[in-house]
Formats: C-alpha cells, structure tokens, sequence
C-alpha cells in the first residue's frame, strides 16, 4: 500500500537520518556535520524526532512523560501521527527547497523501539510507515552502534532525569541494538554503520567519508 505522500518533496535536497541507541553521540555529531555541510555551500536544516514541528513536540512530550505508560500499539501511532506531521509541515518543504535535512531519529526508531524493544509486529509498523509516508524514505541513514553498557554509561554520566525510555532495562537495550544492526543488514544500500565508540573527533570523519563517498560532497575535515 502506498498513500502517494507528496512524492515530490523528495526532488530537490538530502534527507539524512541518525539512528542508534541510547547515548551513542548523535546529536553531538549532527552539530558537527551540520556545520561542515554548510561551509560546503549546501543549505541545512537539522530536526529530531519525536517532535520537529509544533504540532510533533506536542505529541513528544505525551510520549516522553516518564510517568504515563502508553500500551505499544498506541505508542507507534503516536510516534507515526507526530512524524506525518513533522513530515509534511517541516521536512518536505526543507527538501523542496533543496536543503540538506539532518534527523535525530526517524521510521528506524521506531522499527527499533516499538518493534524490537517492546515487541510490536514489524509488519504493523510497516503499514503505518505505508499511510504516514508512503514510499518516502531517507537518502542516507547513519546507524550508531556501540555496547549497551557503553551507551547507558554516557546516560549517567550525564544526569538528566531519565525519561521513559531510558528507564528501560538492559535487555531492552540490546535488543535495540540487534534491531538496528537487522535494520542495517537489510537495506546496506540506505544504511551504513557507524561505530560510535571511538573518540568524537574519528566519529565525525567517519561519518564525513561516509557522505564523501555515499553521497558525492567533499566537506573539510
Ligand atoms: N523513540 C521511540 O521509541 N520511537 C521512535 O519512533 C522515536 C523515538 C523517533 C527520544 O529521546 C526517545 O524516543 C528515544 C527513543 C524514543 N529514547 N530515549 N531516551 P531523546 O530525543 O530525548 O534522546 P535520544 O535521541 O535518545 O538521544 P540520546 O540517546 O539522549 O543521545 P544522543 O543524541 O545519541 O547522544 P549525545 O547527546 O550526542 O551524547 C550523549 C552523551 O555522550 C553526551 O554527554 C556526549 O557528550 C557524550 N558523547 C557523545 N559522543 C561521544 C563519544 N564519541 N565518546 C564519548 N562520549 C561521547
């Protein structure tokens, strides 16, 4: 099934998303890039998911609220219905204008979270994928991948409060891990692994060898 979600906002710019589990540094590394795509001359627009529009933080903060515990099902429609929005009200624009859009966290989390984590059908997710986005999908998705340990490591030693997701054990964690390397394993040709363990300096040239050679931009290093 395909709903035909405005297939030309995939015309013009890049659509390039950040995945991983718990602390692997994507945020830090969409700050980098970002700023090194822009001394390149190409126009950005960095986001995250959930959330990204109004109408998307609304619904993240439902979401992320350490104390409500949503049944799965209704978790992914809400994570879909704030997508289809940040989709159609922020992203696609971005692209039409030709920009490059940098997202933390897009379809993949949920694939992860919902499906891997917590156990919802894969093939549930896909339908809603199929009515939020029809055949919609990113140019590139950068896979963050390191121990569980490690990840909820850089959690602590952050000390924010844990939302609700980060409250979950370390099964939970690994097996997000296995569902984004599934992820990964599945669709080599929109997905390159990264392995977020090193130190942030080899991160950020990993990743910039990656858009080097996957999508054609020299950036400086
Ligand atoms: N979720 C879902 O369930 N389903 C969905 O469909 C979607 C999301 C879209 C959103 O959380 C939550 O929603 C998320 C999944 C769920 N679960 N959680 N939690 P969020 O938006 O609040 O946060 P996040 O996306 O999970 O990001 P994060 O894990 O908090 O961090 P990060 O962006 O990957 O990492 P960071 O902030 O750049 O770095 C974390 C710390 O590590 C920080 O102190 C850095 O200084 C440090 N760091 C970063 N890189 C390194 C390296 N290379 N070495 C050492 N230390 C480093």
């Amino acid at each position: 099934m395909c709903s035909g979600v405005l297939p030309d906002a995939m015309s013009a710019g890049k659509f390039i998303t950040f995945e991983g589990g718990e602390g692997a540094g994507k945020s830090t590394q969409i700050s980098r890039v970002a700023e090194k795509i822009e001394q390149a001359g190409i126009s950005v627009f960095t986001t995250r998911e959930p959330g990204g529009s109004p109408g998307a933080e609304t619904i993240r903060r439902l979401l992320l609220d350490p104390v409500k515990n949503w049944d799965v099902p209704t978790e992914a429609l809400l994570h879909f219905a704030a997508r289809a929005d940040h989709y159609t009200t922020r992203i696609a624009p971005a692209l039409r204008e030709g920009k490059w859009v940098l997202c933390d966290r897009f379809a993949d989390s949920t694939r992860a979270y919902q499906g891997y984590g917590l156990g919802l059908n894969l093939e549930a997710i896909e339908m809603l994928y199929d009515i939020s986005l029809g055949d919609f999908k990113p140019d590139l998705t950068l896979i963050f991948d390191l121990p569980v340990e490690t990840g909820m490591e850089r959690m602590r030693a952050r000390g924010d409060s844990p939302d609700r997701y980060e409250q979950m054990d370390k099964d939970f964690h690994g097996r997000l891990r296995k569902g984004f390397l599934d992820i990964a394993a599945r669709e080599p040709d929109r997905c390159q692994i990264i392995d977020a363990l090193q130190d942030m300096d080899a991160v950020t040239i990993a990743i910039v060898a990656c858009l080097s050679e996957r999508l054609g931009v020299r950036l400086s290093v």
